[in-house]
C-alpha cells in the first residue's frame, strides 16, 4: 500500500482540537492507516498578512489506497468539515493539510504538486516530518528529510 506523509497546521480557535480532529477524521477513513504522528510544535507564521497568530504543526505517516488526487480532494473534505473557509493566501485557518510526499512519486498538475513544492524551505514541515520518517527520500532531490533538515539555514 502506498505511504503518505502529511503536514498538519493551524493557527486559529482551537488548534489542538482541530489538528486531532483532523486525526481523527483520517483515521475514520477505510483507505486510510495512520502509521505515526509526531509530537506538534508552536511555530511562528512563515508569510501571509501580519498579525495571525502563531501555529500548530505536525506530521503523520498514512498508508493509503487512495490515489493522490483521491487523497487530496480527502484532505479538502476533511478541512471543510472542520470549519475551513476561503482566506488569503497563507492567511490564518484552522486547519491545514497538505500532502509532503506520496511514496517517490513526482507529480505537477494545477492541484498537485508532489512533492510538496515548499517543503524543502520550511522548517516547520520538515522538523516534524523528521520525527517521524528521517530517512524517508525526497525523490527530487535524492536527499533524505534529516538531510533537508541538515541543510535548513540558521
Ligand atoms: N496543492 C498543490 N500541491 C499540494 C500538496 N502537495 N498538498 C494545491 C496540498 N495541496 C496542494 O492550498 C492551495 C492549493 O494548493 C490547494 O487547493 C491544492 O490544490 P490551500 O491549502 O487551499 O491554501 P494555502 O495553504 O493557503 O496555500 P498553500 O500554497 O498550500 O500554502 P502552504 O504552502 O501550505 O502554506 N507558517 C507556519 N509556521 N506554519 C504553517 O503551517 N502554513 C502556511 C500555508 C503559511 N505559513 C505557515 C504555515
Ligand atoms: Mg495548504
Amino acid at each position: 500500500m502506498p505511504t503518505a506523509y502529511l503536514g498538519l497546521g493551524s493557527n486559529l480557535g482551537d488548534r489542538r482540537g482541530s489538528l486531532e480532529a483532523a486525526l481523527a477524521a483520517l483515521r475514520a477513513h477505510p483507505a486510510v492507516r495512520v502509521m505515526a504522528v509526531s509530537a506538534l510544535m508552536e511555530t511562528a507564521p512563515v508569510g501571509g498578512p501580519p498579525g495571525q497568530g502563531p501555529y500548530l504543526n505536525g506530521a503523520a505517516a498514512i498508508e493509503t489506497d487512495l490515489e493522490p488526487a483521491a487523497l487530496l480532494a480527502e484532505l479538502k473534505r476533511i478541512e471543510r468539515a472542520l470549519g475551513r473557509r476561503e482566506g488569503p493566501r497563507w492567511g490564518p485557518r484552522p486547519i491545514d493539510l497538505d500532502i509532503l510526499l506520496y511514496d517517490s512519486l513526482v507529480l505537477n498538475t494545477p492541484d498537485l504538486t508532489l512533492p510538496h513544492p515548499r517543503l524543502r524551505e520550511r522548517r516547520f514541515v520538515l522538523e516534524p516530518l523528521a520525527a517521524i520518517a528521517p530517512d524517508a527520500r525526497d525523490p527530487v532531490t535524492g536527499l533524505t528529510v534529516r538531510e533537508l533538515v541538515a541543510q535548513l539555514g540558521a
